[in-house]
């Protein structure tokens, strides 16, 4: 497996739970480390840029809604197969269908407030890092 990098974003609902320690303790057990990280409260264009592939579906503006509605902890993960890896961790879009153990199966409440964002391939998750860090911030650790 190969060392890559993936964009993870803990949702406004898991932040508001207090639970970003817990899912960064997730991170470190699985072998992936924090190279860059922020807390930012995006505004609806920061959201509607984000996830602009997703704006011709009928759940864009609730979605754009909800992750400019609070803080998010934005980070980049870097480890053998992050970008699987983290898609691992997360579990289902719809946490009704996410495997027991895994992030939104314990902390997300429903499909809209669904706790985290990870990026779905390696070609989104350069895109996606370099939206929110610019170089300088992603460090080698
Ligand atoms: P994410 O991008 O946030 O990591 O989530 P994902 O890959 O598991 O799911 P994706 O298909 O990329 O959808 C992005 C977010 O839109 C909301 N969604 N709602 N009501 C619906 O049918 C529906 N489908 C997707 C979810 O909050 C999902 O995380
Ligand atoms: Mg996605």
């Amino acid at each position: 497996m190969a060392l890559e990098r993936t964009l993870s974003i803990i949702k406004p609902d898991a932040v508001a739970k207090n639970v970003v320690g817990e899912i960064y303790s997730r991170f470190e057990k699985a072998g992936l480390k924090v190279v860059a990280a922020k807390m930012k409260h995006l505004s609806k264009q920061e959201a509607e840029g984000f996830y602009a592939v997703h704006r011709e579906r009928p759940f864009f503006s609730a979605l754009v809604n909800f992750m400019s509605s609070g803080p998010v902890m934005i980070q980049a993960l870097e480890g053998e197969g992050a970008v699987l890896k983290n898609r691992d961790l997360m579990g289902a879009t719809n946490p009704k269908d996410a495997a027991p153990g895994t992030i939104r199966a314990d902390f997300a409440d429903s499909i809209d407030a669904n706790a985290v964002h990870g990026s779905d391939s390696l070609e989104n998750a350069a895109i996606e890092i370099a939206y929110f860090f610019p170089a300088t911030d992603v460090y080698t650790r």
